[in-house]
């Protein structure tokens, strides 16, 4: 089948061409990455579908998953079709965290509207963030309404997935004393919508307590342009329970629609694109230092420099030059 056909089997909704697709799209090979360089720019051609992209971050053990598949199972029954994405930056380790937790979603997993798929196994982070940033692109081409993309909450993960998002919504659990969780200034920054998750049973009373915390944390960061009155905002659920979540999607329904309205929507896709750009030239120049002649004469100027033989100016611009053509 060639990149044509793929791409009006994705555009007809098509899920295993889907699934081809995204195989393609996370493969290394040379020549499959032109083929899904052309697949996207024949994809585009066809279908400007835009999906609402939510990304989703939280510690392990938080709810995630089972908020995914609660979230998604509602979702569904308002008629909307649904994609799980993931970032899992210790995907080397196993292929992916959504792979092993399908049993976790395994009422969305048998579902037609929906379509679940884990982290593509690669340790380099910015590998993953182009082949998920394509992978959306291809959810949307295949005319999902929400494409949830999901990632641990560790280290940079959270920047790759909120760059790709047009809503970033950071899922908690409840404190246990009275003392905001750890989470980082730069996260909160973030966020769009705080949910507590597992505001039941007797965890209830702590998960209203944390999101009256966090309500108040949230209200003491500037102001963003982006926002609308009372965002960013903070709200208990319960994923196990299936409670809060239709307030949640009503929420970022709210939200999505007043930045388009606002024009903050396309905003924001701009920026995102512009700083995908950004990431794709840093990391290509990054990647010419990586062959093995760059290697060598890295190694053969820091000599030099070492020795006092030259300064390192002098030797950066040497190296720079020796890279110049390419
Ligand atoms: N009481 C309660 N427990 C919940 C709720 N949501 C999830 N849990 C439980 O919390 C545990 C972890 O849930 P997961 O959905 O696997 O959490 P996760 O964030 O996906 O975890 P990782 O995949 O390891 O990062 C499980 O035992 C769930 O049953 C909730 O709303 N209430
Ligand atoms: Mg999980």
């Amino acid at each position: 089948m060639d990149t044509d056909q793929l791409a009006d089997r994705i555009v007809a909704g098509d899920r295993r061409a889907l699934a081809r697709a995204i195989t393609l799209v996370e493969s290394s090979r040379a020549d499959h990455r032109d083929q899904a360089v052309a697949l996207i720019e024949a994809l585009r051609a066809k279908t400007a579908r835009q999906a609402v992209r939510i990304g989703l971050s939280g510690t392990p053990g938080v709810g995630k998953s089972t908020f995914i598949e609660s979230f998604g199972m509602m979702l569904l029954g308002q008629g909307l079709r649904v994609a799980v994405l993931a970032v899992d930056p210790s995907s080397a380790r196993s292929g992916g965290s959504i792979l092993g937790d399908k049993t976790r979603m395994e009422r969305l997993s048998r579902e037609q509207g929906a379509f679940i798929r884990p982290s593509p196994s690669q340790s380099h982070l910015g590998g993953v963030a182009r082949r998920t940033r394509e992978a959306v692109a291809l959810c949307e081409a295949a005319g999902f309404d929400v494409v949830l993309i999901e990632t641990v909450g560790v280290g940079q993960s959270e920047t790759v997935v909120a760059e790709m998002s047009d809503i970033f919504v950071l899922l908690l659990a409840p404190a246990g004393g009275d003392e905001l969780q750890g989470v980082k200034r730069g996260i909160m920054e973030m966020a769009d919508l705080i949910l507590v998750n597992k505001a039941d049973g007797d965890l209830k009373a702590s998960a209203v307590r944390t999101q009256a915390d966090y309500a108040g944390a949230l209200r003491l960061l500037r102001k963003r342009p982006q926002d609308p009155e009372g965002f960013p905002k903070a709200i208990c659920v319960s994923a196990l329970q299936e409670d809060g979540l239709e307030r949640a999607w009503d929420e970022m329904r709210a939200l999505v629609d007043w930045r388009r309205d606002t024009g903050h929507f396309d905003a924001r896709r701009a920026g995102q694109a512009r700083y995908w750009f950004d990431q794709e030239v840093r990391q290509a120049l990054l990647a010419q230092l990586e062959t093995g002649a760059a290697r060598a004469r890295m190694d053969a100027l820091a000599e030099a420099v070492a020795d006092g033989r030259m300064t390192p100016t002098v030797a950066a611009q040497e190296m720079l030059d020796s890279l110049g053509g390419a």
